[in-house]
């Protein structure tokens, strides 16, 4: 069932755009794990069980997309983010949806039943949570740490997007990392701080209003291309693109 899942994802992926993506990584938890419940303290308590997408629900599924270098490359310079950037993001969240649309009705085939959220505009414009975290429950999966700049850093770095997906098939899970936060190598460079056009990560409490700002900023600048609330560059540093 696994080899049909990565082989599915992974060929999505690459048929997609193998100018913008590397090959993906995908995780497993079992969606019974307490780290489930912990969300509901960690994220908020509107963050959902497994359960509550899938009565049933036995594994949880994350995959990550990574960008390739010359996308991160190119949102590197300047305050505003590069048209490249901002028409990958949009691209991602349609090529995820379409990968857990395929996936689906692939699985069902097999019997097996699966229940997914789309990769964002699913959260509270006040608090700016979402009631299903696809970075939380990547973590969960064991695809990564947490950086100083708040994103999981996967194997491959923390530019790119997160699915997630709901199965009522219990598969073997993946380890997980014990910390929750580490920088690559534990070395924090503060590359992100000194690069956040708006001073958001350099507080005590992220200031995720000042960063929204930003990427609605951001959007303005881009009329060709629909709903992109991007920014990332503190998704441009060292943490960005791991080979
Ligand atoms: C709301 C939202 C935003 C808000 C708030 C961001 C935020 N940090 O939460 C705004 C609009 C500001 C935003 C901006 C961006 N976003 Co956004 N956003 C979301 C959304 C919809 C929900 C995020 C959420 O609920 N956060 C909840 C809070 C609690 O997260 P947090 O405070 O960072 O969490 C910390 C604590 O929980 C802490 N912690 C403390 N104790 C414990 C214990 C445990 C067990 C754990 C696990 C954690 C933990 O660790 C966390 C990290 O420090 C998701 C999509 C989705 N539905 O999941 C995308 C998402 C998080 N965004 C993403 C991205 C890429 C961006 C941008 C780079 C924009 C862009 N694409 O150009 C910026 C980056 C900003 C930043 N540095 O975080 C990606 C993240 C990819 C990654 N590698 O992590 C996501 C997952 C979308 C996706 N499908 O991939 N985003
Ligand atoms: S840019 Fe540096 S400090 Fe920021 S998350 Fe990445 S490794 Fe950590
Ligand atoms: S996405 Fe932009 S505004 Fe938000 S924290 Fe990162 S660098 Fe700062």
């Amino acid at each position: 069932m696994k080899k049909l899942i990565e082989e599915f994802i992974t060929k999505r992926v690459s048929d997609a755009n193998p100018s913008i993506y590397r090959k993906p990584l995908i995780g497993y938890s079992p969606a019974d794990d307490e780290i489930f419940t912990s969300l509901k303290t960690v994220v908020g308590e509107q963050h959902l069980l497994p359960v509550d997408l899938l009565p049933g629900a036995k594994t949880v599924l994350a995959f990550f997309v990574p960008y390739k270098k010359s996308i991160v490359d190119g949102n590197r310079s300047g305050v505003s983010a590069s048209w490249e950037w901002a028409q990958t993001y949009a691209c991602t969240n349609n090529l995820i949806n379409e990968i857990c649309r395929g996936l689906n009705e692939l699985l069902i085939g097999h019997g097996v039943k699966m229940a997914w959220l789309f990769p964002t505009y699913n959260f509270d414009k006040e608090k700016l949570m979402a009631d299903w975290s696809h970075k939380h429950v990547a973590y969960a999966c064991g695809l990564g740490q947490f950086g100083r700049n708040h994103l999981l850093i996967t194997s491959k770095g923390c530019a790119g997007r997160f699915g997630t997906a709901v199965l009522d098939v219990p598969l073997e899970p993946s380890p997980r990392p014990e910390t929750v936060h580490a920088c690559p190598g534990n070395k924090s460079c503060d590359f992100c701080i000194k690069k956040c056009p708006v001073g958001a990560l350099n507080q005590a409490k992220f200031a995720r209003h000042e960063c929204y700002r930003q990427c609605q900023a951001n959007d303005s600048l881009f009329p060709d291309i629909e709903c992109v609330e991007v920014c990332g560059k503190c998704s441009t540093g060292p943490c960005a693109y791991i080979e």
